[in-house]
């Protein structure tokens, strides 16, 4: 794992259902994102927050809502991650709502192209966010970004990383998904997506589920973590837009990051969809960042 980090703030709820996820990446550095990574011997740059449109609360158009500003933000997020893998930096991205996925990964995909890594992405959410401009029930792009990546989208989205699509879905494991449209779960099915859903996490375990999700990597392998903080059980995390019921215990979430520190190939990161406007004295937050404690190595003993 790379011990230089760079943490870039998304300050927009612009794909989201709710207000508020433009709040998350202060109420990150609120909870002590920098010092507590560095505690653990890593170098943290804060590279400060992206800029781009306002939020102007609109219905949807065609199917989408806010399209142009969606877009926009996107493109800043995927230059900004871009520059960071090519310093050799690891990009924490702090959003913000989930549509930013796909700036992100575009660019961990453009990355990985221009230096001959295989990509291997672990999507932690209830949600499978695979929806279409067809399928969606609301409209909130932070539902598509899947989908997008994997070239079903309008063409100013599906583009952004230069190469269409960005991705393959045979390099995503999606975990913890418990809440998935009806037309979405067909396309899910079509596109042979792995998802490892709340019913296959209770059957077999964390432990069972991670083993499979990481199978197959090497030494050459790029792993990309996109982790909405929706993921987690709402009793454990209530500050998030999009609460599902029957998500994972702080153990089974713990276990979940422990296993990929124990690989040593984490290379990039996404912490989406916190929002502070619903949270209780910031304790999601501070949850969020004590897993990415978890993800970044930290453990209860000494290991071999
Ligand atoms: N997220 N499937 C729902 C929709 O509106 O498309 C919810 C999406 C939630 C997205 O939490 O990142
Ligand atoms: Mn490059
Ligand atoms: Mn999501
Ligand atoms: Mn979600």
């Amino acid at each position: 794992m790379k011990r230089h980090i760079s943490l870039i703030g998304a300050p927009t709820d612009i794909g989201a259902g709710a207000r508020g996820a433009s709040m998350g990446p202060e109420a990150m550095r609120v909870a002590n994102i920098q010092s507590i990574l560095e505690s653990h011997g890593l170098e943290v740059q804060d590279r400060g927050n992206l800029v781009g449109p306002s939020n102007p609360w609109q219905p949807p158009v065609d199917g989408y809502r806010h399209l142009p500003e969606v877009t926009a933000w996107n493109l800043a997020v995927h230059e900004a991650v871009h520059a960071e893998l090519d310093q050799g930096r690891l990009p924490i991205l702090l959003g913000g709502d989930h549509c930013l996925g796909l700036g992100s990964i575009s660019a961990v995909a453009r990355h990985c192209r221009e230096k001959g890594k295989k990509l291997r992405i672990l999507w932690l959410d209830a949600h499978a966010d695979f929806n279409t401009s067809q399928l969606t029930p609301s409209g909130n792009i932070h539902g598509m970004p899947v989908a997008c990546l994997c070239g079903l989208g309008p063409q100013q989205l599906i583009e952004i990383g230069g190469q269409v699509p960005a991705i393959n879905p045979k390099w995503i494991r999606q975990i913890g998904i418990r809440s998935v449209d009806e037309g979405e779960k067909r396309l899910v099915h079509e596109q042979d997506l792995e998802v490892f859903d709340m019913r296959f996490i209770d059957e077999m375990g964390m432990r069972h589920t991670m083993e499979l999700a990481l199978a197959t990597l090497d030494a050459n392998t790029h792993l990309h973590v996109s982790f909405d903080v929706d993921f987690l059980d709402p009793d454990i995390a209530p500050g998030v837009g999009t609460t599902i019921p029957g998500g994972p215990t702080y153990r089974e979430a713990q276990l979940c990051m422990e296993m990929i520190a124990d690989t040593g190939l984490l290379a990039s990161l996404d912490v989406m969809e916190l929002n502070p406007a619903l949270d209780v004295r910031n304790k999601t937050a501070q949850l969020a960042v004590d897993l990415i404690e978890s993800l970044f190595g930290k453990s209860t003993l000494m290991r071999k």
